[in-house]
């Protein structure tokens, strides 16, 4: 399709070569001692590589397609209300990149080898490149709509599982203790004994990758942000998955509470979730 390129400059051959640059900033400082602050609270971390990665992804943005408007985490101020605003601000423009410099700041910061970086593009609020890169297992998933999803080139479908009960679904913890946690907890408590187990391994964008790859039959989280979702909705849309607001509503740039799946159990999932 000719919105792929511009000037020759295909939109996910760069959006691929920022993912692989980002990663190989990322893997450079994995284990060396980090300037870490804290967010909005004690679990809700920042590092000045979360920073130097969006930076340095912002930058190639801008030699490649200067006209291009960028909503990334590090450059919003934090909090549920910021984002919707961000989001909001960038409604008119016609190409949006998407950017989530560390998906998994915690597990970086702790040296657990699972995070990744997460770039999608939107043209006219509608996703059309997706890429999602875990540079611990160097692994690339990449998606363009209506082409399908690759993970290094291999092309990924869904899990076969047609019964909640057969399936290894994720979730994620919430920052938010207050307000998000105990619903998440309420959640875990509905869905645990009607499934085959539940796992929560800290970044949203690889869990949809691994839904996308059939590693994962679903994965659920509230809270969310546009930039940890957008590469993996189209991850999971182009594997033949179906990914929802945890209400059901189809998916949007504005959903927080997500619902992703092979497509044969979500509505058992989005049901567990009530
Ligand atoms: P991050 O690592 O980019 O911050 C883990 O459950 C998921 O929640 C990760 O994708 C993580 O993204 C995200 N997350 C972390 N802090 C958050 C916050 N304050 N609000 C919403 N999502 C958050
Ligand atoms: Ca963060
Ligand atoms: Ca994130
Ligand atoms: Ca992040």
């Amino acid at each position: 399709r000719e919105t792929y390129t511009v000037t020759g400059k295909s939109f996910t051959a760069v959006a691929v070569n920022m993912a692989s640059k980002a990663g190989e900033y990322m893997k450079s400082k994995l284990g060396q001692s980090l300037n870490v602050q804290v967010k909005t609270s004690l679990h809700d971390l920042v590092t000045e590589v979360d920073k130097g990665t969006e930076i340095l992804i912002r930058k190639i943005i801008r030699t490649y397609f200067p006209t291009h408007a960028i909503l990334g985490e590090e450059g919003v101020e934090p909090g549920a209300e910021a984002s919707r605003l961000a989001l909001e601000a960038m409604k008119d423009e016609e190409y949006v990149w998407i950017v989530d410099p560390i998906d998994g700041t915690t597990n970086f910061v702790h040296g657990l080898p699972f995070f990744s970086v997460s770039i999608a593009l939107a043209h006219r609020g509608e996703v059309i490149v997706g890429v999602v890169y875990d540079p611990s297992r160097d692994e690339l998933f990449v998606a363009e709509k209506g082409k399908g999803a690759y993970v290094h080139g291999k092309r990924m479908s869904v899990s076969p599982e047609e019964r909640l009960e057969d399936s290894l679904v994720a979730t994620g913890f919430p920052t938010d203790r207050e307000r998000v946690l105990p619903l998440a907890l309420r959640q875990i408590e509905a869905v645990a004994p009607r499934v085959r187990n539940v796992r929560s391994a800290g970044s949203a964008a690889l869990h949809l990758a691994y839904v996308a790859a059939g590693r994962l039959s679903g994965f659920w989280e509230a809270n969310l942000n546009a930039w940890d979702i957008a590469a993996g909705m189209l991850l999971v849309q182009e594997a033949g998955g179906r990914i929802t607001d945890i209400d059901g509503t189809p998916y949007g740039l504005q959903v927080r509470d997500v619902a992703a799946t092979n497509g044969r159990i979500h509505e058992e999932l989005l049901d567990a979730l009530k």
